[in-house]
């Protein structure tokens, strides 16, 4: 039986283990990304290794989540960040050069090598035929050591595009569909791989817009083949020599396949708040609109820009819309400045912001009362925008443009004949704000500042593991709720015991005092508890409140490897109804915790005793026995000063 892509980059990587789905592998990773929002704990974390120099073929530590710089806090990450960088071999990306993704793809990703980034969006460069993941940035600082990525090996997923997309729709629509098809836990546990005919008219940011998004099915990664279209771009991109041919084998086998006939799609929206919530723009109608933010690593390249510029062009935005642009990487705003483009957004009204992620992460722009924004982003969480009363739409840029000047949500079918854009034969490349390391760091000084506070780390497991069940929530809990990351919070990321103040708060404002006056203890959750972020401070925040355990109906993938890397327990409930057998402050308890941890190896389940209801309740985990020595040791960093 032949292979899929991604089975013969992870074959080409292999460590350890087998490619049989459910098993744990171990791969090779020939690049690593961070952003400075999860990047200042990883690299913490990788100090904490002591390894002198990164073993990667290339690492990136980019600054794009929090460039507000409202107090010393931002500034102070960033030059803490940009020393260890210079100090570890590992080149910066200054804020101002662009959101992490969208400049991976362009300078640095690579067909058929591994990326692991500190971002559940990692996945973009599975645009151009890369296998990248997303994963906690404990996970990717030891990739940086040279340690390989352990995953537990993904099934197959085929979709098969069939037609060409119809004018003025767009490739947001393709994964809002696939959204609508598989959900937002869908793709959990699974690798999602585009094909057939309808994959050669779509261009390499088309193809990244989709494998962006694959983050929010919970899926592992998604990937295109690569072809002449992905050489095209490298060639624009100055860079032909990078391009090597991945692709599937004719009898390459999928667990499941799903076909999606481009031809019949049309303009699609995300609602409220959930990624998955799609219905046709047509279908929601001509709702007022106050808000409509363009960008993100979703939605930002030039190819994007320049259709919301051609539509604004000689246009007025609405009165009562603001219009906020913020391109992708500094390389497309050169280039919308250079072509004119940049002059038809200014004119048109929209106010320009700078390349980084901004709005998407409520850095900035947060809606008023109960407004209705529109966004290009991927994410419509409850609370991200920074407005709790919010209603977050995703929809395509072109949506976005045509709803701003129309002041309602308006189907850009409706706009007439659509303006023709073409990808330039070349991009203008300018790698002056990409700083490279030190070719010898031993003399580099590391800078911190006072907003680097101690991280909390685990202890090995107790004999017993007891606590009250401190909160209980409902399914599809994202990290946006375990640890809310607006513009009052983001600059706090390497200061947990302050965020831990926070924690989950958005669920119910007592948890952290609750679980302070409790010593620690369980959170009771429902389906697909984590999904979202690849944010470990999900986890740490937690850690810092004493959280022992979460028992669960299902988790996210890249959180239910954070918590084990902290040593809190991912407990998946045999039987979903005993759920509803836990209440607030029931006291629980493991028993003989390190042999019930030791039994999971083999596939039996974990007992946990309810004192308060007098009864047992069995929970599954699932675990290699390196996981299994993980927890024991009280999480990944142990671990590995433990193992060497
Ligand atoms: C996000 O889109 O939620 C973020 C902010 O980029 C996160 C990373 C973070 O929380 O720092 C992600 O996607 O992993
Ligand atoms: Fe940044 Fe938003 Fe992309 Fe996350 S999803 S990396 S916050 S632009």
């Amino acid at each position: 039986m032949g292979l899929t892509t991604a089975q013969k980059i992870i074959r080409d990587h292999l460590v350890s283990g087998e490619l049989v789905a459910g098993r744990e592998v171990a791969i090779r990773i020939d690049q690593t990304l961070t952003q400075d929002s999860t990047g200042t704990m990883a690299y913490l974390q990788f100090e904490a290794i002591n390894i002198p120099r990164v073993k990667t073929d290339l690492s990136v530590a980019y600054i794009d989540h929090n460039t507000l710089q409202t107090g010393f806090e931002n500034a102070d990450d960033h030059m803490y960040i940009q020393s260890v960088a210079n100090k570890y071999g590992i080149r910066f990306s200054k804020p101002g050069n662009g959101v992490c993704h969208q400049v991976h793809i362009e300078r640095f990703g690579v067909p058929g090598k591994t990326l692991l980034g500190s971002d559940s969006h990692t996945p973009t460069c599975g645009g151009i035929g890369m296998l990248a993941i997303g994963a906690g940035g404990l996970d990717v600082a030891v990739a940086m050591g040279g340690g390989a990525y352990y995953l537990t090996m993904p099934k197959m997923v085929k979709v098969e595009l069939l037609g060409t997309l119809k004018p003025w729709v767009t490739a947001k629509d393709i994964i809002l569909e696939v959204l609508r098809l598989l959900t937002v836990k869908g793709g959990v546990g699974k690798i999602v791989e585009y094909g057939g005919p309808g994959i050669a008219s779509l261009s390499v940011p088309e193809r990244a817009t989709i494998t962006n998004m694959g983050a929010e099915l919970g899926a592992t990664t998604s990937i295109f083949p690569s072809d002449e279209v992905t050489l095209a771009f490298l060639k624009a991109q100055g860079r032909p020599q990078d391009y090597v041919a991945v692709g599937p084998d004719a009898d390459a086998d999928y667990d499941e396949t799903y076909t999606i006939d481009l031809d019949q799609l049309v303009p699609l929206v995300a609602k409220p708040h959930s990624p998955d919530h799609v219905a046709p723009v047509r279908e929601v109608g001509p709702i007022a609109v106050d808000q409509v933010a363009i960008g993100s690593c979703t939605n930002s390249s030039l190819f994007d820009m320049l259709k919301v510029a051609a539509v604004l062009k000689g246009k007025t935005v609405h009165p009562n819309v603001s219009l906020v642009i913020a391109p992708g990487s500094r390389q497309v705003l050169t280039m919308l400045s250079r072509l004119g483009a940049l002059t038809d957004m200014i004119d048109a009204g929209a106010r320009i912001l700078e390349s980084a992620c901004g709005p998407c992460i409520g850095m900035g722009q947060s809606p008023r009362t109960n407004a209705v924004s529109l966004r290009t982003i991927n994410r419509n969480f409850y609370g991200r925008s920074g407005t709790a009363s919010a209603q977050v739409y995703l929809v395509s840029p072109e949506v976005a443009a045509a709803s701003a000047i129309a002041g309602v949500l308006t189907d850009p079918r409706d706009l007439g004949e659509m303006p023709k854009i073409d990808l330039p034969a070349a991009f203008d490349v300018n790698d002056n704000l990409v700083i490279l390391p030190s070719p010898e760091g031993n003399f580099v000084e590391v800078v911190r500042g006072p907003n680097i506070q101690p991280f909390p780390v685990n202890t090995e497991v107790p004999a017993e593991i007891g606590g009250k069940a401190l909160i209980k929530v409902e399914d599809n809990i994202t990290t946006d709720h375990i640890m809310p990351s607006n513009a009052k919070l983001l600059p706090y990321r390497s200061n947990v015991p302050y965020l831990a103040d926070y924690c989950l708060t958005p669920c119910d404002p007592e948890f952290p005092a609750r679980a302070k006056a409790n010593n620690g203890g369980f959170i009771i959750a429902g389906a697909n508890y984590g999904q979202g972020s690849s944010r470990e401070h999900a986890a740490l925040a937690p850690l810092q409140l004493g959280v022992k355990a979460v028992l669960a109906k299902s988790f996210a993938r890249i959180h239910m490897a954070n918590l084990i890397n902290n040593g809190i327990l991912p407990l998946t409930f045999v039987q979903p109804e005993d759920y509803d057998a836990i209440d607030l402050l029931d006291e629980l308890v493991i028993n003989d915790a390190p042999e019930q941890i030791k039994a999971l190896v083999q596939g039996e389940n974990l007992v946990v005793r309810n004192k308060t209801k007098d009864r047992s309740i069995e929970l599954s985990l699932p675990l290699s026995e390196r996981q299994a020595k993980i927890l024991l040791a009280g999480g990944l960093l142990n671990f590995t000063r433990k193992e060497g």
